[in-house]
């Protein structure tokens, strides 16, 4: 491979749990750069893969009673060989931080490090968010909480080896300032720029007492610090120091794609870890916003996770990937819902590009006998020509902007112009009015080309929708090339087999779990089995209703005062159709003390109350026997 090749890369995702449409999210995304690279002609490096190694691995393997390695290599395999096929994954290399060639490779970069004085031995003393896998100096904890994700930390005394970051926090800054491209968007650059800004304190890259990791060369009672074995991947993956010429042609990566919650370390220890090998830095490291379920992250350890196989199981791979793509502005945070995802199929797909096809298909059939007409340049040239080549424009733009959300929408541009394009031209009038003959040749062509040149547009981002639309224009070809989107490529003279819907209308097919809503959900199916680890994270308090009062212009929520001795909360809960409020004013419930707030109807309702429902009844839960306010249920 002496050409260039174009290097994307998702976050290797630790295999403590099953992954969920966050980790979709990214991945998809990935993959529809990869392909639209693909289809410019250029090679790509597509990597993605499992971070396998550290504490938080060790610790769901332990509590499963099984080893890390069995562990791991249970959930690797359902990534790896159920769910990226599922969704259509085209990675070219999958990495497990546990390859033995990868092991070689990290401990080669840290005997060289420590060779050259960039990593020295010392003791560490400080905080450790076991959740994040990351170390955190006195100077950025407040009340033993993770200044990233707000999760308690834990208190770190340990002989370590340290990366020597201050020695390079001037180059790096420097590099932010130069290179405004290489985080983005640009308000994660800015607090990168803070961050350095603020003085960086040397790294702790080694763990003593944590068994399951790579060891320190020479040093084997120490192993080394998951991230910094996981940064390591990007460059293992590319062959550094294996695979010269692979290596040569794919560094260093185009874009690097990850959750805003990792550009920390991907904006500066990872730039800082090239610049002491001597390596060019990545061109772009995208930090991409949260899906959320009501005001919450996605999350493996917050048990609201989607699993995407399921709902490729019941809507197919295009209306996720699809949904996933163009729903939220990438960069920003987004809701998801099931509804969303059936919407945004039903209204884009179903309707805008599903009834331009068919009624295109019909017309033909009705007004030129089902065969393609010529195209007649020089007779009034119909306009959808200039769109569609704007819109070609913008989805190349935007992609190479990362703007995946813009690319999707800007086809969307096209497919509604066309559609509106009907109205204008009414090719049923044409089709009557003498001498009009050509213009409505130009105007069935202009309609069927517009949806060759979808069909091309679309090949990144949706794997079957394209097919099936050339198939119904009578093309036998696969998309094989970006050039195919310009205009004026559709063969002449063929005929057209009647039409097939394109995508059925979607129901819905879940209830969802409403997580923002706080009182009783519908009975769901039982969820998987969690750990004590898992349960100990919910605060669950006994509470008594000090006050409740309906909440104005609602017929279903209460909003509760209640009292956990030291402190009171307000809580709105949806049960005012099972309760009246008086009723339950000195009575104890059990609340989950520990949710994260969510406002509602503009209150801020700090928590949820249990209850049961059975058969639309519902009863709130408490104490069987007096309990002080306060007390911990567990
Ligand atoms: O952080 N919304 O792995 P991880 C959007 N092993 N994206 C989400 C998401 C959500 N709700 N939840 C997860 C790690 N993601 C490290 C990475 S890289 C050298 C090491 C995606 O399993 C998003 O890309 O916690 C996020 O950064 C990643 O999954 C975190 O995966």
């Amino acid at each position: 491979m002496g050409e260039p090749c174009w290097y994307v890369t998702t976050p290797i995702y630790y295999p403590s749990a099953d992954l969920h449409i966050g980790h979709a999210y990214t991945t998809v995304a990935a993959d529809a750069l990869s392909r639209y690279h693909r289809l410019l002609g250029q090679d790509v490096l597509f990597v993605t893969g499992t971070d396998e190694h550290g504490q938080k691995i060790e610790r769901s393997a332990e509590e499963r009673g099984v080893s890390p390695s069995a562990f791991v290599d249970g959930v690797v395999a359902r990534i790896r060989d159920e769910l990226w096929p599922t969704l259509r994954i085209s990675h070219d290399r999958f990495i497990r931080t546990t390859d033995p060639g990868h092991v070689r490779v990290v401990q080669t970069i840290f005997a060289r490090l420590k060779d050259q004085g960039d990593i020295y031995f010392g003791t560490y003393e400080g905080w450790y968010c076991l959740p994040d896998e990351s170390f955190w100096p006195d100077s950025r904890v407040h009340d033993a909480t993770c200044p990233e994700c707000g999760r308690p930390v834990e208190r770190v005394q340990q002989p370590s080896y340290f990366f020597r970051l201050s020695r390079y926090q001037d180059r790096l800054r420097q590099h932010l300032v130069d290179h405004p491209d290489f985080v983005q968007p640009p308000s994660r650059l800015n607090e990168m720029v803070n961050f350095v800004e603020q003085g960086l304190e040397d790294l702790s890259v080694s763990r003593a007492g944590v068994g399951w990791g790579i060891p320190v060369p020479g040093d084997p009672a120490h192993t080394i610090y998951v991230w910094f074995d996981a940064l390591i991947s990007y460059l293992t993956a590319a062959g550094y120091l294996t695979e010269p010429e692979q290596f040569q042609a794919a560094w260093p990566p185009d874009v690097q794609l990850m959750g805003k919650e990792i550009v920390r370390f991907h904006a500066v220890t990872w730039p800082i870890l090239l610049m002491a090998l001597d390596l060019p830095l990545p061109q772009r490291v995208f930090g991409h916003g949260w899906l959320l379920i009501g005001d919450t992250k996605i999350g493996k350890s917050l048990g609201n996770v989607i699993d995407p196989i399921q709902l490729v199981e019941k809507y197919g791979v295009d209306p996720v990937r699809y949904f996933l793509l163009r729903e939220v502005p990438f960069g920003a945070d987004g809701t998801y819902t099931e509804d969303a995802l059936v919407r945004r199929t039903n209204v884009d797909l179903a309707n805008d590009l599903g009834n331009l096809l068919h009624r295109t298909i019909a017309m033909v059939r009705r007004f030129n006998d089902g065969f393609v007409p010529p195209f007649r340049p020089g007779i009034a040239e119909p306009g959808l020509d200039r769109v569609a080549e704007g819109v070609r424009r913008d989805v190349a733009e935007s992609l190479a902007a990362v703007e995946l959300n813009r690319a999707v929408e800007a086809v969307g541009r096209l497919v509604r112009a066309a559609n509106k394009f009907i109205e204008d031209r009414q090719p049923w009038a044409l089709y009557r009015e003498p001498g009009a003959r050509e213009r409505l040749d130009n105007v069935l062509y202009s309609l069927l080309e517009s949806l060759r040149v979808t069909s091309v547009l679309l090949s990144p981002f949706l794997l079957d929708t394209p097919g099936r639309i050339r198939r119904q224009l009578g093309l036998t070809t696969e998309v094989a090339s970006w050039d195919e989107s310009q205009w004026g490529q559709l063969p002449v003279g063929h005929h057209l087999d009647e039409g097939t819907p394109l995508f059925p209308r979607l129901e819905r097919l879940m209830t969802e779990a409403a997580a923002a809503a706080p009182g009783p959900a519908e009975a769901t199916p039982a969820p998987p089995p969690i750990t004590m680890e898992e349960f100990g994270r919910l605060d669950l308090r006994v509470a008594r209703v000090e006050a409740a009062e309906r909440v104005a212009g609602t017929d279903r929520l209460l909003k509760l005062t209640l009292s956990l001795g030291e402190s009171t909360r307000t809580v709105v809960s949806g049960i005012a159709q099972h309760y009246q409020a008086e009723a339950l004013v000195g009575r104890s419930v059990v609340l989950v003390a520990n949710l994260a707030p969510v406002k509602l109807r503009g209150i801020v309702s700090e928590g949820m109350v249990l209850a049961a429902s059975e058969a639309g009844q519902l009863a709130l839960v408490g104490p069987l026997e007096p309990v002080a306010p306060g007390a911990r249920v567990k």
